[in-house]
């Protein structure tokens, strides 16, 4: 094993003490690591967004990097045995360089494949995308934020024509008179966001919350409305039929910073509150008090999250609010706005430097010419050598192993046999791989299925830069460098391509180019000598690559960082102030106008029926996060939330014959899984919920359906038609519980 695993950033004495931020969701919640001889601890830190406050999650976040089962070797699939072997990094990397060498001189370039995470830091995702582009000229590159973000992002940039999740600091939300939210569970995916809640209400504010279970978050509003899973689009369109008749509209607003609007009155002309209220359940007494609330409040904000974009109609959804927002004149008005809840750790700088399929760095297409000579001067490299578009991650994932599709793919910050829809088929697709890498800390479901296992750094072992939910630019430190035999992703991405590069697969002026770190040093140059392994130099380098691009960074820099609580982009020059607010005078269109989009409810890619008769709803539970790889793992956070659950209301449990714990088997046509059964008030009769952090015969997407937004590819993880059957039951008797 070389000793390369040192990142360049290791210099001298690791410090004992760091301000940083959470490694999990996209609050960036701060805090200050500290290490006293063998104990790291977590201290709260007094920042913009959390004010001290940390959830369950971030509390235990250092209980990973000591974990026993922290992968601290390479691990190499062994082909008589066919199990996992550890390895030396030499043996690993020049298996991947060899397989995938092999793999593109069969099947071409585009035959290999990358697959991202929102986790990343801004660094990571713009090396992997230039990776991807550069060192294997694939087009096909893209990651999990398909899976989270992508309907708002797509609704933002075709109304603002600019996607940054909160168009304004969170503090905004505890001044706000009016504060609606779609689809969200704060309470348990960003706890210390609840303070906002909180401060909202005692002076004085109106809270409504818009999801089919009472969630904790819901029990605080003022008014919880409380619709059929996808039926959002039809209570957005009615209210904004109420605001119009009830005279709540901004006239001037709508006449001086809007265009389209006209197209939109004859939609929602047809939406009349007792329409929508035989669609979604919501009553038109409660539909109209939500339009008052919002049409007479001085400061009102809409938010929406994953329970009204994971829709297959979730572009649509989003843009029914941001229209019902534009109407009431709130984006860019002083204290109001449309925003969404971004919720990876980067989930927001995931998406603006290079990591979807078409897209280059500074949130630039792929397909603009001028956006392809900029970045591909900075690369070093012709702009007609850069590969076109790629597709969305579903329609990636389920392609792979096919005859159409990639045979070898690279995994860095996500776990899809977990994560995905429909995940039983993708498992399959990965397993029909001739190549599978995943670089992963521990050994998720879907490094289990690899050929090639390549132990990376934690958080806390690497300096990088995150984009908060705000749009907040923020600085990661590193704690203390990795342990040996593990290497940061920058690392692993140097060292690829310079094995690729002694393979003969990449031309060696991309390698060593004047203008910067490209993606590694000379081949054959001496272990650590990695300029691009360097966070701060890769940063420089995404610094110039997004210049002039609608996520502009180019006037942040680390210091600058260091200086304040994060900078907010666009940020083009070092000494002009950044962007906290958008949108005060203009919109990012080219009239400076934002735009309407006439939208029309339609239902769900799958309706329930007599063999699947009940509405399937999945989300997140406090103590668990995402795939649930990291999260399981730690001792307090297991005892909290220790295993998967269906939650179904009482009635329907007594029409089922379901007793509480009981175990009972969730069905769809496209699969199942079983998990006890957890009765509660609190959730429609007609709706059935589970959380999606379990895996093997726990794992909710084993049911979900893989219908996809057609303009932004995001999979409908919030609704399906299933059966519930009592587990314990036999097959032969299966059929007799399910209506
Ligand atoms: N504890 C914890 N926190 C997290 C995460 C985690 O895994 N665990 N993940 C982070 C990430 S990546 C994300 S994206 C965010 C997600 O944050 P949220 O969007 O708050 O989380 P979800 O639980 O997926 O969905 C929110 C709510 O949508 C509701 N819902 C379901 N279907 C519908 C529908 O059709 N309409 C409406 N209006 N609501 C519906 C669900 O009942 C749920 O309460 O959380 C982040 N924070
Ligand atoms: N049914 C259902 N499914 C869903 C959702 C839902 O609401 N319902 N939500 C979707 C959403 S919003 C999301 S964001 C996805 C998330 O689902 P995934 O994409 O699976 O996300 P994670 O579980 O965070 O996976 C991250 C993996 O990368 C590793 N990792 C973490 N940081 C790094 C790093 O810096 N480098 C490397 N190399 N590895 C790292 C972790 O150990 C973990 O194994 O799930 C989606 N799936
Ligand atoms: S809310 Fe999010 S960022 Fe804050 S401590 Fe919890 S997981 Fe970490
Ligand atoms: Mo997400």
């Amino acid at each position: 094993m070389t000793d390369g695993a040192r990142p360049a950033t290791r210099t001298g004495q690791a410090p004992r003490e760091v301000t940083t931020h959470c490694p999990y969701c996209a609050l960036q919640c701060g805090m200050t690591l500290r290490q006293e001889e063998d104990r790291i601890s977590v201290l709260p830190r007094d920042f913009p967004t959390n004010r001290g406050g940390l959830c369950q999650k971030g509390w235990t976040s250092a209980e990973l990097l000591d974990h026993p089962d922290r992968l601290t070797t390479p691990l190499l699939r062994d082909p008589a045995t066919g199990r996992l072997q550890p390895a030396s990094w030499d043996a690993a990397l020049d298996r991947i360089a060899t397989g995938l060498g092999e793999v593109q001189r069969r099947h071409g370039r585009d035959a290999v494949a990358v697959f991202g995470g929102g986790g990343l830091t801004n660094e990571k995702a713009y090396a992997l995308g230039k990776f991807a582009r550069v060192a294997l000229r694939t087009r096909h590159i893209d990651y999990n934020g398909r899976f989270c973000m992508s309907s708002a992002a797509a609704a933002g940039m075709r109304a603002f024509g600019v996607d940054r999740g909160l168009p304004f600091p969170l503090a905004d939300l505890g001044r706000a008179d009016t504060l609606l939210l779609v689809g969200a569970n704060p309470a348990e995916t960003m706890p210390p966001l609840v303070r906002w809640l909180t401060e909202q209400r005692q002076r004085g504010g109106t809270l409504i919350v818009v999801d089919p279970r009472a969630t904790a978050t819901a029990r605080q509003a003022d008014l919880h409305l409380q619709p059929l899973p996808g039926t959002d689009l039809a209570v957005a369109n009615a209210l904004l039929h109420i605001a119009l008749t009830e005279g709540y509209v901004d006239g001037s607003y709508v006449a001086t910073r809007t265009s389209g609007f006209t197209d939109v009155l004859r939609t929602v002309a047809g939406w009349w509150p007792a329409r929508a209220e035989a669609l979604s359940g919501v009553p038109v007494a409660d539909l109209e008090a939500t339009a008052r609330a919002l049409g007479t409040a001085e400061r009102a904000i809409v938010l929406t999250a994953r329970g009204a974009e994971q829709h297959a109609k979730g572009v649509d959804t989003v843009t029914a609010f941001v229209n019902l927002a534009l109407a009431l004149g709130l984006p860019g008005r002083p204290g109001s706005g449309y925003g969404c809840l971004t919720g990876q750790g980067n989930g927001q700088g995931g998406r603006e430097h290079g990591q979807k399929a078409d897209q280059l760095p500074g949130y630039r297409k792929i397909d603009d010419p001028e956006a392809r000579a900029h970045v591909a001067e900075v690369w070093g490299v012709p702009a007609h050598e850069l590969p076109g578009a790629g597709v969305p991650a579903y329609q990636l994932l389920d392609s792979l192993g096919t005859t159409h599709g990639p045979r070898a793919l690279l995994v860095f910050g996500s776990n899809p046999v977990v994560s995905a829809p429909r995940a039983t088929r993708i498992e399959s697709r990965l397993r029909d791989l001739d190549l599978l890498v995943v670089a992963d800390f521990l050994l998720s479901e879907t490094a289990a299925l690899a050929d090639v296992v390549l132990p990376t750094a934690q958080w806390a072992e690497e300096d990088g830069t995150m984009t908060n939910l705000e749009g907040r630019v923020l600085r990661r430190r590193a704690l203390r460098p990795p342990p040996t035999g593990v290497r940061t992703d920058l690392a692993i991405l140097a060292d690829l391509t310079t094995r690729l590069a002694v393979k003969g697969r990449v031309p060696s002026y991309r390698l060593v180019h004047s203008k910067g770190p490209l993606l590694t040093s000379k081949p054959g140059a001496a272990a650590g000598e990695r300029p691009a392994a360097d966070p701060q130099a890769v940063f420089e380098e995404l610094r110039r690559a997004s210049a002039g691009g609608l996520a502009d960074y180019a006037g942040i820099s680390w210091d600058r960082i260091d200086e304040t609580d994060g900078v907010f982009w666009p940020c083009p020059r070092s000494d002009e102030p950044d962007s906290p607010r958008l949108f005060a005078d203009r919109f990012a269109t080219p009239d400076g106008l934002a735009r309407f989009h006439p939208v029309e409810h339609r239902p769900a890619a799958e309706e329930i029926c007599p063999e699947y008769p009940l509405h399937f709803t999945t989300g997140r539970v406090l103590a668990q996060y995402q795939s649930g790889t990291q999260t399981r793992r730690v001792a307090a956070l297991r005892r909290a939330a220790p295993e998967a659950f269906v939650e179904l209301h009482p009635d329907l449990a007594g029409r089922l014959g379901v007793a509480d714990g009981e175990p009972v088997r969730v069905v769809s046509r496209r699969g199942e899984f079983r998990a006890p059964a957890r009765l509660s008030p609190a959730i429609r009769p007609d709706t059935v919920f589970a959380p999606f952090h379990w895996a093997g015969a726990a794992r909710a997407n084993s049911v979900t359906n893989d219908a996809v937004d057609p303009i932004s590819g995001m999979p409908e993880f919030k609704i399906c038609a299933v059966r519930l059957e009592k587990a314990a039951q036999d097959d032969a008797e299966r059929s007799g519980v399910s209506s």
